[in-house]
C-alpha cells in the first residue's frame, strides 16, 4: 500500500517503519496515526515480519501532535472524535514487538508513541519531554501515565509541569530507554536489535511480550501467576523442547514457532 507520510520497509523478518512528515518534524496528524495504525495491524498479520521498529529523521523522532490540525477543535470535536484513542489501541492490539529508535525530538505525542512501543532505543541527541503544558493542555496518551512508571513521580511531574526536555543520557539513567548509540549507528543498532528478536520462538517472544507488559497492569501477585501460567504453557510447544535439547547438544536452536 502507498502511504504519504510515513514509509515501510521489510527486510529479513523486520518491518521498519519511518515517520515522513519532515516539513514539521514529523508532527502526529491524522493522516500520519492512520497511516500508522495501518501498517502496524498489516506487519502484525505478514508472515515475513517478526518484529517491527518505529523511527523518524536524525532531526525529530515526533516533535508531538501536529499543533495546526488540533489548534481549533471544540472539546466536542475531541471527544466525539476520541482524538488518539484509535491509534493508540492500534499499536497497543499489536502482538509482534515494537521497537522505537529515537533519535532528535520525542516530544508531546512523540514521546507518548515511543513509550506505548514495547522498548526505546535512543540515539545520543534524543530530547524527550512532554512540552503541553506550554501550550495550555497536559499529555493526552500516557504523558502522565506511562512516563511515571518509567521514571518516577518526581521527574515525571518536573517534566509534565515544566515542559523541560531529557536528554539521551538522562533518559537511560532513568529507565526510560534500553540503550543510547551515536546517532548514526541508531537505524542499525535498533534493526540489529530486532533481528535478534526474530530469531527466537515467536512464541516465547510474544508471551515474553504479553507478561512483561501484564506487569503494568495488575498486581504484583497477579502478575506472577499469569507469568507462571505462560511459562507452564510453553512446555506444549515444539520449541521448548528443540531449545533445551539445542543447549544440550551445544548447538544454535531451529524454532519453528510451534
Ligand atoms: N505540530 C505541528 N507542527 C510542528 C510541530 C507540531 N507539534 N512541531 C514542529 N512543527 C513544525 C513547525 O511549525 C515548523 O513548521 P514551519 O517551518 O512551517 O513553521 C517546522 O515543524 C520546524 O519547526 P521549528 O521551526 O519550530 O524547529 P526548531 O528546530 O526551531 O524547534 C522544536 C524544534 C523545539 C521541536 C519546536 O518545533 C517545538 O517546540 N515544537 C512543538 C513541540 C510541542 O509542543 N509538542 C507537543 C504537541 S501537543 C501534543 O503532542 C499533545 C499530545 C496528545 C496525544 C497525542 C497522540 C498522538
Amino acid at each position: 500500500m502507498g502511504y504519504h507520510t510515513i514509509t515501510v520497509e521489510i527486510d529479513d523478518y523486520v518491518a521498519l517503519i519511518r515517520l515522513n512528515r519532515p516539513d514539521a518534524l514529523n508532527a502526529l496528524n491524522s493522516e500520519l496515526l492512520g497511516e500508522l495504525s495501518t501498517a502496524l495491524t498489516e506487519a502484525d498479520a505478514n508472515d515475513k515480519v517478526r518484529c517491527i521498529v518505529i523511527t523518524g529523521s536524525d532531526k525529530a523522532f515526533a516533535a508531538g501532535a501536529d499543533i495546526k490540525e488540533m489548534s481549533q477543535k471544540s472539546y466536542v470535536d475531541v471527544f466525539e472524535e476520541d482524538l488518539f484513542t484509535g491509534p493508540t489501541e492500534a499499536i497497543l492490539r499489536v502482538r509482534k514487538p515494537i521497537i522505537a529508535a529515537v533519535a532528535g525530538y520525542a516530544l508531546g505525542g512523540g514521546a507518548e508513541l515511543a513509550m506505548t512501543c514495547d522498548f526505546i532505543i535512543a540515539a545520543d541527541n534524543a530530547k524527550f519531554g512532554q512540552p503541553e503544558i506550554n501550550l495550555g493542555v497536559i499529555a493526552g496518551i500516557g504523558g502522565t501515565q506511562r512516563l511515571t512508571r518509567f521514571v518516577g513521580k518526581s521527574k515525571a511531574m518536573d517534566m509534565n509541569l515544566t515542559g523541560r526536555f531529557m536528554d539521551a543520557e538522562e533518559a537511560e539513567r532513568s529507565g526510560l530507554v534500553s540503550r543510547v548509540v551515536p546517532v548514526a549507528k541508531l537505524v542499525p543498532e535498533a534493526m540489529s536489535v530486532a533481528r535478534k528478536i526474530a530469531e527466537k520462538s515467536q512464541i516465547a517472544v510474544k508471551a515474553a511480550k504479553e507478561a512483561v507488559n501484564r506487569s503494568y497492569e495488575t498486581t504484583l501477585r497477579e502478575g506472577l501467576q499469569y507469568e507462571r501460567r505462560l511459562f507452564h504453557s510453553l512446555f506444549a510447544t515444539d520449541d521448548q523442547k528443540e531449545g533445551m535439547a539445542a543447549f544440550l547438544e551445544k548447538r544454535e536452536p531451529q524454532f519453528r514457532d510451534r
